[in-house]
């Protein structure tokens, strides 16, 4: 009888006064978990972005607390959404690349907290192969869903819903809200697909910074001197992994309406008679475009073709060269990109104020966050998969403000898997023991600052290789100082960074004499990490 399960005692035992009804006090919180996809810190202004404002996320983070060091244990999608749910490292939870089929009979805290009496959903983006367990309702994308006129599949059934993703998965969000039962606490949920490539904004935003530039970081034309084989090695770089027709929307009405009329394009006939790999990428380049461009409307096509009409003049008449190339096509990745943070910061925004509205703002932890960080042209590349910053670190807002002091940042140094312990800290429900993360409780309780023995390092595993980008397997743990990697698998090579005096990750300093007994003490530390959360991998 579920009464008599722990978390049920305990439950009555904290959730009860004599009239068996729950007082003020008593009344646990909601949860919002707000989570977007590939939305790095770089990109938000309460992160001090030289790109965008946004206003939205800024309010999360002005009343309520910004991590400046939440890592994620593997950078890359399917592998961190199974760790927030599970609360246990991708060896553990079984999801150590995006290939792999979440085991949908695992502990993960949403079930906990429904059985806890919790009313739970997930809206949006969900790509975990299996359906979601421990959901009253779920509407989710199939794998990386599309940016407009998106199917969901809903408790089950496929459907197709009208408009851009970004704005239908907040209304459906939205309207779950409405609909749930008041005497309930709720957990939410509530997952974005932008700005996840190929970035293509809102129609009320295509265009808009078409005439901008962007700050062009200082790493963008990096050689990866001083780095070893697996930054030299991937392929996510901006120069020569970004597709034309895909990433930059460099087609013409014309080609795009004869690719779907299944008229072979010129371009690519007379590539052929050259270079007939280079043809067949390009008929893959524009096979991808079509199949999103063939879900706008008319006036939505009229809209993108008016929005991309420049660029695409530029590509065909004038296009640049070299360095400049590379300078260019950075522009347009980050135009198309930053496009998309302005929806989701509207968004947001839209579901904080209905809380707002609906008097349910002080009682919901508010939690937004990304499946992972992402490169914004830093060392020329797009994308994550790395343990370097830009990919490893995660963006971390949380509101709550019976226990989180407003305006407040943290140091401390945080993981994905501490997500679901808090989520169950605070909702008085029991954190099992296999749960590898810590609750952020004595994090909120010292206003931010490292609290008494806490951890001292982060450790992580990525394993998606070879694959998609190219990235090498690696794993590594950071401290406040340092960060060590070892790439192993093809190769067997080891980077250590000073964080401190090259935060940009440029120099490996592994090897160097100096650095002997700080290699010592790092792989000592990277054991003893190992050792604590059971990853059974052997290194030298
Ligand atoms: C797609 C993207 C990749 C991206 C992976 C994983 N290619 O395969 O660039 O790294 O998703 O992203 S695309 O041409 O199909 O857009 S993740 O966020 O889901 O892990
Ligand atoms: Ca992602």
């Amino acid at each position: 009888m579920k009464l008599f399960t722990i978390s049920g005692i305990l439950l009555l035992l904290f959730s009860c006064n004599a009239t068996n009804k729950p007082t003020k006090e008593e009344i646990r919180p909601n949860i919002l978990f707000i989570m977007s996809d590939d939305h790095t810190t770089q990109a938000m202004s309460c992160y001090g972005s030289k790109f965008i404002e946004t206003p939205n996320l800024d309010r999360i983070s002005d009343e309520g607390m910004r991590f400046d060091h939440c890592y994620v244990t593997n950078s890359i999608c399917a592998p961190s959404r199974a760790a927030i749910l599970t609360g246990k490292f991708s060896h553990l939870n079984g999801v150590t690349d995006n290939a792999k089929i979440f085991d949908g009979t695992q502990v993960t805290y949403p079930k906990l907290l429904q059985k806890a009496g919790y009313q739970t959903a997930v809206i949006g983006k969900w790509h975990l192969g299996s359906a979601p367990t421990g959901f009253d309702y779920w509407s989710v994308l199939p794998g990386q869903g599309d940016y407009y006129q998106p199917q969901f599949i809903e408790m089950g059934d496929t459907i197709t819903e009208n408009g851009y993703v970004t704005d239908v998965i907040t209304d459906k969000a939205i309207e779950w809200l409405s609909e749930k039962t008041p005497d309930k606490p709720f957990a939410m949920v509530y997952q974005h697909k932008a700005p996840h490539r190929n970035w293509i904004p809102a129609t009320r935003h295509l265009g808009i910074f078409e005439d901008k530039d962007f700050p062009v970081p200082e790493t963008l034309l990096d050689d990866y001197q001083g780095r070893g084989s697996a930054a030299r090695q991937q392929e996510m770089e901006i120069s020569n992994h970004l597709w034309d027709a895909w990433d930059l929307k460099l087609a013409t009405r014309d080609e795009l309406e004869k690719f779907g009329e299944n008229t072979t394009l010129e371009i690519i006939t007379d590539a052929k008679q050259h270079d007939v790999e280079g043809a067949n990428k390009r008929s893959e380049d524009f096979e991808k475009l079509y199949r999103v461009y063939s879900r706008l409307s008319p006036e939505e096509k009229d809209k993108w073709h008016s929005a991309y009409a420049k660029r695409v003049e530029k590509y065909k008449n004038n296009k640049p060269e070299g360095n400049d190339l590379i300078r260019w096509k950075y522009q347009l990745y980050m135009r198309d990109y930053l496009a998309c943070i302005l929806s989701l910061d509207e968004n947001i925004g839209r579901i904080v104020n209905y809380l707002e509205e609906t008097k349910q703002l002080e009682n919901t932890i508010i939690v937004y966050t990304s499946d992972q960080g992402f490169f914004l042209g830093e060392h020329g590349w797009f994308d994550k998969r790395f343990m370097y910053e830009e990919s490893y670190r995660m963006p971390l807002l949380i509101r709550y403000p019976k226990a989180i002091q407003p305006g407040t940042v943290s140091d401390a140094f945080v993981m994905n898997v501490d997500f679901a312990p808090t989520f169950l800290d605070y909702a008085n429900v029991p954190v099992p023991n296999a749960m590898q993360g810590k609750s952020l409780r004595p994090v909120f309780e010292n206003d931010g600052k490292k609290p008494e023995g806490w951890r001292e390092s982060t450790y992580y595993h990525y394993y998606e290789f070879p694959s998609w980008h190219s990235v090498k397997r690696h794993y590594g743990i950071r401290t406040e100082r340092f960060k060590l990697i070892h790439f192993y698998n093809d190769v067997d090579e080891w980077e250590l960074y000073d964080m401190q005096n090259d935060p940009q990750e440029m120099n490996n300093i592994y090897g160097h004499p100096e650095y002997q007994e700080v290699v010592k003490s790092m792989k000592e530390e990277l054991k003893n990490q190992q050792e604590l959360y059971a990853d059974p991998i052997n290194h030298p």
